[in-house]
């Protein structure tokens, strides 16, 4: 079995001090640094939105951030800009260990459209090219961890299952946004799904 380790999104804005900040985000740095010198392939996600990205609640009149509108793909949660392209917010942590990453999927770079999942945007048919990549090097099983639980890691969990992949997510080196339930909802969906929640000590 062939194993690649999928950091999620660990940048300045999900990290305290962040515009979208992830309570205790940057907890996830240290278990992130161990885990990703002890599998064979390392892959980063980059959430990396242009400015006046359709998923900011900025862009439309009348609706504060962390309330949800519907998109000619279906529902979709508005946010405070983040993860702007470019700008430090969109950086990986700097104390984030990047040297074994192999690929780095930058995501959620069309205006029309989010993408939380590592595979497919968020009209779950665009496909981020992961699958194929992934196939092409004989990839069967990936661990992720990253930010956030519920939101970006448990979207590129459940389409790694989908895609046939073998998935583990490490919940202890990850940490969630918790929207109304949120996590609760991706931890059973997850579970539904065959993705396996582990721990650092399951690694
Ligand atoms: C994420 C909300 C918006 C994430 C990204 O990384 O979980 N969440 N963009
Ligand atoms: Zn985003």
């Amino acid at each position: 079995m062939t194993t690649a380790f999928i950091a999620i999104d660990v940048q300045n804005d999900f990290c305290p001090g962040g515009a979208l900040a992830v309570n205790d985000g940057d907890a996830v740095v240290a278990p992130i640094n161990a885990l990703s010198v002890k599998y064979d392939h390392v892959i980063l996600t980059q959430d990396w939105h242009p400015a006046g990205h359709s998923s900011f609640a900025s862009e439309h009149d009348g609706h504060d951030p962390l309330t949800t509108i519907t998109m000619p793909y279906g529902e979709q949660t508005l946010w405070p800009d983040h993860c702007v392209q470019g700008t430090n917010g969109a950086m990986f942590h700097d104390q984030l260990n990047i040297d074994r990453a192999e690929l780095i999927i930058r995501k959620g770079y069309r205006l029309e459209v989010d993408s939380y999942s590592a595979f497919f945007e968020n009209d779950h048919k665009t496909t981020t090219g992961l699958s194929g990549y992934l196939n092409d090097r004989g990839i069967t099983h990936v661990v992720m961890a990253g930010l956030a639980t519920d939101f970006c890691v448990a979207f590129s969990a459940l389409d790694a299952r989908k895609c046939g992949f073998s998935c583990q997510v490490v919940m202890d080196a990850s940490r969630a946004i918790d929207l109304g339930g949120s996590l609760a909802a991706m931890t059973e969906a997850m579970s539904q799904a065959g993705v396996s929640l582990i721990t650092m000590a399951d690694t």
